[in-house]
């Protein structure tokens, strides 16, 4: 299928009716994917077929917005991915949202308020997905004069005890942003979170001014302005890159099965070990290890709880 008729490219942004995808050489061009390859998103890395005539939409994607996209090249092939990130769509399969990224990163604020829910469904995304998990804790500024300092401690506590690294940072002040920049160097990360907890704005922290202008083109609307409606891939100074998404309210994992679900909490998961029953629900039990660690409070009472509702609603 490859061959000197053919070149790889990455997919910068699937814009709905198209693609924007950038080569070696660092040139945008717009793109469509052959039907048969199903849907292809942010990160993919594709095979696109060299037209006639020169497709090229420009190498200068700070000025070329607004350029016309008159040549479309097609896309024949798409790469075996190294990870996807996916949601169960209308019809309970997964769609997926962003390919061979290699880092969640979690973002959640004081405002508007934590959602621990969400947290524990990306957990179970990341494990699924075999990448690390990085929370972030945005508006610092704003814990103080929001009085949520006990919740933010909380959170930071317990998902720094389960493992994970944790990082507060502040958009305003620029409190954690080196930590951050450090965390996500020679990683493909992805945002994700609720809509208004500050992923564009942390994007604009962390680029540098040209690739932010890169942004106008997978969508108008100017970073950090606007909720972020398309998916799309920015590459950082220090190595690595980082893709923008758009915020959920609700993130639906009904296409994964009772067991990649206790897989996602990974304290219960361990523990689980210790049940004396193989197939322990940890819900009745007796001699189950996980129910004894919730009595003794060396497991969350709120992440077990959150294990049972997703459990129960979406196996
Ligand atoms: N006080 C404060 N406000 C912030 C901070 N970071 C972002 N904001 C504000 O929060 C609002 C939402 O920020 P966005 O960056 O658009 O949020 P988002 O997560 O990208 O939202 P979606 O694109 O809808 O998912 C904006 O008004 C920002 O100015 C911060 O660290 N402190
Ligand atoms: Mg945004
Ligand atoms: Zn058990």
């Amino acid at each position: 299928m490859t061959g000197a008729s053919t070149f790889e490219a990455r997919v910068i942004a699937n814009r709905g009716a198209d693609l924007l995808v950038r080569d070696e050489a660092d040139t945008y061009y717009t793109a469509v994917p052959q039907k048969k390859l199903g849907l292809v998103v942010c990160g993919d890395r594709v095979v696109c077929d060299v037209p006639d005539a020169p497709a090229q939409v420009s190498d200068s994607p700070a000025t070329s917005a607004d350029a016309p996209h008159k040549d479309i090249l097609r896309v024949s092939g798409v790469e075996p991915r190294s990870s996807v990130l996916a949601r169960t769509d209308r019809r309970g399969q997964p769609k997926a949202i962003a390919a061979n990224v290699s880092q969640l990163v979690v973002v959640t604020a004081p405002k508007p308020p934590f959602d621990q829910l969400l947290i524990d469904r990306y957990t179970i995304a990341a494990r699924h997905m075999n990448v690390d998990l990085l929370l972030v804790i945005n508006k610092a500024d704003l814990i103080n004069v929001a009085n949520a300092d006990d919740q933010a401690d909380a959170i930071e506590t317990l998902y720094r005890a389960i493992g994970y690294s944790v990082i507060r940072c502040s958009c305003e002040s620029g409190q954690g942003i080196d930590a951050l920049t450090d965390a996500l160097s020679q990683q493909t990360s992805i945002l994700v979170g609720q809509s208004g907890v500050g992923k564009s704005s942390l994007l604009t922290r962390l680029l540098p001014e040209a690739s932010i202008r890169t942004g106008a083109l997978s969508e108008n609307s100017g970073l950090g302005r606007h909720t972020t409606t398309v998916t799309t891939w920015y590459d950082l100074a220090n190595g690595g890159a980082i893709i923008d998404s758009a915020g959920v309210r609700q993130f639906s994992l009904e296409h994964l099965s009772g067991v990649d679900i206790q897989a996602g909490f990974i304290e219960i998961e361990k523990t689980s070990h210790d049940c004396k029953f193989r197939d322990c629900t940890h819900r009745h039990e007796p001699d189950c290890a996980v129910l004894e660690a919730l009595s003794k409070e060396k497991i969350s009472a709120q992440r077990y709880q959150h294990f049972l509702s997703i459990q129960s609603n979406e196996t």
